[in-house]
């Protein structure tokens, strides 16, 4: 069956990210030539990435959805000829995840948490494949619009516990599975640091957890661009380096490089 999520991915691992899309917020349309992805993907592995995750439909707001053959033709021209590389699929569509499994991706990161497809919790309890659930309020269409909470951790933390117990019924291993707040995902500025903040209480429910802040425009915003749609690479390491001081394990970032060398300082200094 192999090793566990957290054997697999000691905390800090840094999750690189490749978009084989032509509209993702922050490098949409980079990566679109399955050589400039290739490239991209295999650097960021030189440069410390423990794992890639390779996607080939945009969840940013406002994004519409994109068919499973689009999605299929972006992606696997690249995870084909990365097939040594350690992979992850950024998808929720169960047949991008299958043939992504079957060229030897190892993780599927799904952002609907297995409610996007129902043939989702079979591919990847059959394949025996890592997964990450994720939190996201709404769809990315609308997800925006008006975000409300009771309690943004509390209520995170329940669906992601549901999740998680869903996930395992449906015959994953829970040691495969990591959770993910979303950040971003239906979520406003301060919804995304008070996830941060308070991230014990997230992996109080005994998963590694995932924290992806890596240019978002909370980023931008919290310096002071109201109509930012990304944020710096040195706010996204902060962001990063916090999030691990509060509990992360997997940090999914654009720029690995710089969230390497950060994260390994941060270790050295709290470990
Ligand atoms: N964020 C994005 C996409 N997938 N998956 C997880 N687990 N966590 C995240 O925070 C997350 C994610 C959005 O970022 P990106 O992939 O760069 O952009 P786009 O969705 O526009 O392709």
């Amino acid at each position: 069956m192999g090793p566990s999520i957290e054997q697999r991915f000691p905390r800090p691992s840094v999750m690189g990210v490749v978009n084989v899309t032509p509209d993702s917020f922050s490098d949409g349309g980079v990566n679109l030539d399955p050589g400039d992805a290739v490239a991209t993907a295999r650097r960021m592995v030189e440069e410390g990435a423990a794992i890639v995750d390779v996607g080939g439909e945009s969840t940013r707001p406002g994004a519409g959805g994109v068919s499973a053959d689009e999605e299929l033709r972006r992606v696997e021209p690249v995870l084909e000829r990365l097939e040594r590389l350690p992979l992850s699929i950024d998808t929720s569509k169960s047949e991008v995840a299958r043939r992504a499994l079957d060229l030897g991706v190892e993780l599927v990161n799904d952002v609907t948490a297995l409610r996007g497809d129902p043939r989702m919790a079979d591919v990847v309890a059959e394949s025996g494949a890592y997964l990450c659930l994720m939190h996201m309020q709404g769809e990315p269409r609308t997800m925006q619009a008006n975000p409300r909470y009771d309690d943004v951790v509390d209520d995170v933390k329940a669906f992601l516990g549901d999740r998680l117990a869903a996930a395992v019924t449906a015959g994953i291993l829970e040691e495969r599975i990591c959770l993910d707040p979303g950040i971003g995902f239906g979520k406003t500025v301060e919804h995304n640091f008070e996830l941060v903040r308070r991230l014990p209480e997230l992996t109080a429910l005994g998963r590694p957890v995932v924290v992806g802040f890596s240019r978002k425009s909370s980023l931008g915003k919290l310096l002071g661009d109201p109509s930012a749609t990304t944020g710096s690479v040195a706010a996204s390491v902060g962001a990063a380096v916090a999030a691990y001081e509060r509990g992360a394990t997997i940090l999914r970032v654009h720029d690995v490089r710089e969230h390497v060398e950060a994260l390994t300082a941060a270790q050295a200094a709290l470990a």
